[in-house]
């Protein structure tokens, strides 16, 4: 049988010695993603819902970073803020109420390549993810967690949450609640968050650089975005909303986000507070610290194959 001539095809590339030089593969010119290539469903929150901005302020956020689909991942847990990946069309998760967290630092410390952003709600941050949170920070998982307070339980229709302030009546606090709500930026850095950033919906420009700063950060960076729950707790941030009176007051530029105590101090004046990063400090990530602990490993097992070095961790486990 006479030799066959080796059929023109990607596949065969190099194969065929007596075709003509093929070109250089050809580098896909990339353009940005903008807002309609990421925008999935028509969010179904309620009309004037604060979280339809902080989800506009996404798709901004993607199409400024020149982010494509597969650097995106979008992680919540459950509540209407966390139907947030539902609306984004890339890679997500509608994971667990409460769980989020520990679900995004599983694919951040697996894809050191991906930033992933964490979207969801006050009662899912708080409350069943409240020791999430707290160990997230403190292990300064690098990772964005964007938490959209409204000061109430939305999707199960009006419970007290951990921000409801003292005296908010609800389903589960009929005569007003009577439980000190916590403080969301001083928890945060007290656990050990290493970006601590505090904004609201109603101010597109600073949630977006906010939203910026976090992702530049190497570390874990918390946001708190104040999101108004225009069903249960209407008028709840009017104090901080100047279109309806209010005072949206900025940190000012002498605050020393790297002062720990400074920035405690700040998150301690009376509501409704200040806006803009509170604390921003470098320590070792968690995503640094195992990835020492692989290449350390790898190092010391070098030229043995995976499977060798299971059987040994099996061997002495007998
Ligand atoms: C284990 C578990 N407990 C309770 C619920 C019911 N549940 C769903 S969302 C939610 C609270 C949502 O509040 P929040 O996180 O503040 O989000 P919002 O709806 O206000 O955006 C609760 C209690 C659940 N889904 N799973
Ligand atoms: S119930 Fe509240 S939080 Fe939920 S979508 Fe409606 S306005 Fe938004
Ligand atoms: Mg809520």
């Amino acid at each position: 049988m006479s030799e066959m001539a080796i059929p023109f095809s990607p596949l065969t590339r190099g194969a065929n010695t007596n075709a003509t030089p093929l070109p250089p593969l050809l580098e896909v010119d990339r353009k940005p993603l903008t807002k309609k290539d990421v925008a999935a469903d028509h969010p179904t929150w309620c009309p004037g819902c604060g979280d339809f901005s902080v989800l506009a302020l996404y798709f901004k956020l993607i199409e400024k970073r020149k982010l494509h689909h597969e650097k995106i991942t979008t992680v919540a847990g459950i509540g209407c803020s966390s139907r947030f990946p539902y609306f984004v069309q890339a890679h997500g998760a509608h994971f667990i109420h409460g769980r989020a967290l520990p679900f995004a630092s599983g694919v951040a410390l697996s894809r050191p390549d991906l930033h992933v952003c964490v979207f969801g709600g006050d009662g899912d941050a708080f409350s069943i993810g409240g020791n999430h949170f707290s160990h997230t920070a403190r292990k300064n998982v690098k990772l964005s967690y964007v938490v959209m307070d409204n000061q109430v339980y939305g999707l199960t229709k009006n419970q007290t949450s951990p921000t409801s302030p003292v005296g908010y009546k609800s389903k589960t606090d009929i005569w007003g609640s009577n439980d000190r709500p916590i403080n969301p930026i001083k928890q945060a850095i007290s656990a050990g968050a290493t970006f601590v950033a505090r904004t609201s919906a109603t101010n597109p420009n600073h949630v977006l650089a906010m939203m910026d700063q976090a992702m530049d950060h190497d570390g874990f960076s918390f946001i708190q975005c104040l999101s108004e729950c225009v069903e249960f707790h209407p008028g709840a941030f009017d104090a901080a909303t100047p279109r309806k009176g209010g005072v949206f007051a900025e940190i000012s530029k002498e605050h020393d986000v790297t002062d720990e105590y400074a920035a405690y101090r700040l998150a301690d004046e009376p509501w409704p507070g200040q806006f803009g990063v509170f604390y921003k400090t470098q320590r070792p990530t968690k995503n640094a610290n195992e990835a020492k602990i692989i290449s350390d490993y790898r190092a010391k097992t070098a030229g043995q194959a995976d499977w060798q070095i299971l059987q040994k961790s099996f061997d002495r486990l007998k």
